[in-house]
């Protein structure tokens, strides 16, 4: 629990203590840490890949919630930027096709990916979650909660300096939305770290944009909790009443 902030912290302080997050970030939950380390089956790394689909096609709608509470329009012109990288612009494809190009790259079809089959009910609470929150919370708020993006560049290089050695299985055309993040996401965590700063300039609202990150860094652990059930320990929703998926395919 965040003990509550006496003092307001400098500008300084203020970005440390944001950064000492990174403590609770993804990159250390057993599943990523199995995916790094070269544990896991293709069965596993395929069920993360189709659901964290579902994460990367609501970043650009989370993103655009954030545009419609923001009254700026220098800030507006940068945040657009993120939706062009995830939707795509003229001549390049977006991160949302890239994504599909790693989903085929480790043996999905397309089909199964976008018709959401394999979304775990537990991944889309997290995300819906984390949507909802964009749509309701002022823009500094939800801009406040990409900052897990501190800790994104490791984690797709993680993933990069890893997969390839580990998982020979899978086409090397599937790794261009991790190199493609490397650059996009310090890019967008420069103007969302500087939002932040800018905008929580007292003890009480430091104290909330700490716990803004850590209900993002609660919405990223849940979704690998929600894959370990179903993909570790082969204990899916449902698992004791059918064998067949029984979970629906979204209601927005
Ligand atoms: O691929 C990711 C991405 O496009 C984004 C946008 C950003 C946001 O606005 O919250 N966060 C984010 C993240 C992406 N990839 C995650 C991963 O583990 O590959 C990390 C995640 C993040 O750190 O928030």
């Amino acid at each position: 629990m965040n003990a509550i902030a006496r003092t307001v912290l400098n500008r300084k302080d203020f970005e440390q203590a944001l950064r000492d997050k990174g403590q609770y970030y993804h990159i250390y939950h057993p599943y990523h840490k199995a995916m790094y380390s070269g544990h896991c089956t293709p069965a596993q790394i395929r069920g993360w890949v189709a659901n964290r689909y579902y994460y990367q096609i609501n970043i650009p709608r989370k993103d655009a919630a954030i545009m419609a509470n923001c009254p700026d329009a220098g800030v507006r012109r940068m945040w657009l930027q993120r939706i062009l990288d995830h939707d795509g612009h003229d001549g390049d494809g977006g991160g949302i096709e890239a994504w599909l190009y790693l989903a085929e790259a480790v043996g999905l079809t397309r089909e199964e990916v976008v018709d959401q089959r394999h979304v775990l009910p537990g991944v889309r609470f997290a995300v819906d979650a984390y949507r909802n929150f964009a749509r309701r919370a002022t823009w500094q708020e939800a801009a406040c909660s990409s900052l897990t993006e501190l800790f994104a560049p490791e984690i797709h290089q993680s993933r990069l300096d890893s997969w390839p050695q580990h998982y020979p299985w899978i086409e090397g055309s599937g790794y261009r939305y991790f190199r493609k993040r490397l650059s996009e996401a310090r890019r967008d965590v420069e103007h969302g770290l500087a939002i932040t700063l800018d905008s929580f300039t007292t003890a009480e609202s430091q104290t909330r944009a700490l716990e803004i990150l850590q209900f993002k860094l609660d919405i990223l652990w849940s979704m690998l909790d929600a894959l370990t059930m179903a993909y570790l320990h082969q204990t899916p929703p449902y698992h004791t009443v059918t064998d067949q998926p029984a979970w629906h395919r979204g209601l927005s």
